[in-house]
């Protein structure tokens, strides 16, 4: 893809941070498209005849990260699809949750297109913990569980969260607040957006 094409920006942060929250309401207000990378990953893991349905259960189970060849395929071919659908539209996207580990993000900006800015929603881990565990009592996602919440942060804190750090060194992370409630959030990543998005 070419950055004259589409505009991405990465959103990241721990698990539980409010990722999807605010993407929705970024998606009502600015018209990005939407894209999760562990929504995407859930949908082929729940495809009848994916290859790939076993080896990405275990991973999200243990709260590893999936090998980055199955998740920038699937990114890739949603991004395909969106423009594919509105070829006369420029693609803004908003890519949730990717990249979680360095040589994801060096991969997807040299093979896919190079993000714009990333979008870093940082909560303490007392309060994702929260969140996760009421979620977890109607989500039905096999990783709101306490164990595999545990090995969720381990794996954010020691593989994710360096990816953060390299795009702050660069001067290209914008960072919000996520402990307030989701609408006060939401006017706090409005307000940076406005600054970096003109
Ligand atoms: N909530 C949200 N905002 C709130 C607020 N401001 N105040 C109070 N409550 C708030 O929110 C979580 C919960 O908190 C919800 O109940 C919400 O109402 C409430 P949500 O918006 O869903 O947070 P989000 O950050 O999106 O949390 P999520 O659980 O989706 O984060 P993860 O990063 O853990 O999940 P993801 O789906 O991205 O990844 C899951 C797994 O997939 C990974 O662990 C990994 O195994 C795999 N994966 C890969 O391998 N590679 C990838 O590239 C991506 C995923
Ligand atoms: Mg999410």
């Amino acid at each position: 893809f070419s950055p004259d094409d589409v505009t991405v920006l990465f959103v990241l942060g721990g698990p539980g941070a409010g990722k999807g929250t605010q993407c929705e309401r970024l998606v009502a207000r600015y018209g990005f498209s939407h894209l999760s990378a562990g929504d995407l990953l859930r949908a082929e893991q729940n495809r009848p005849d994916s290859e790939f349905g076993d080896l990405i259960r275990h991973h999200i189970r243990n709260g590893l990260i999936v090998p980055m060849e199955v998740t920038i395929a699937l990114l890739e071919a949603a991004m395909r699809q969106v423009l594919d659908s509105s070829s006369s539209k420029k693609g803004k996207f908003l890519i949730d949750g990717f990249p979680r580990k360095l040589d994801q993000a060096v991969k997807f900006e040299e093979a896919v297109v190079p993000a714009r800015f990333v979008l870093f929603f940082d909560c303490p881990e007392d309060e994702m913990e929260r969140r996760l565990l009421q979620r977890g009592q109607t989500s039905g996602r096999e990783d709101d569980n306490a164990e595999s919440i545990r090995k969720r942060f381990r794996t954010f804190v020691e593989t994710s969260m360096p990816v953060v750090d390299y795009f702050e060194k660069q001067g290209r992370v914008v960072k919000v607040d996520a402990r307030p409630e989701p609408g006060k959030v939401f006017e706090a990543t409005q307000a940076e957006l406005a600054k970096r998005l003109s």
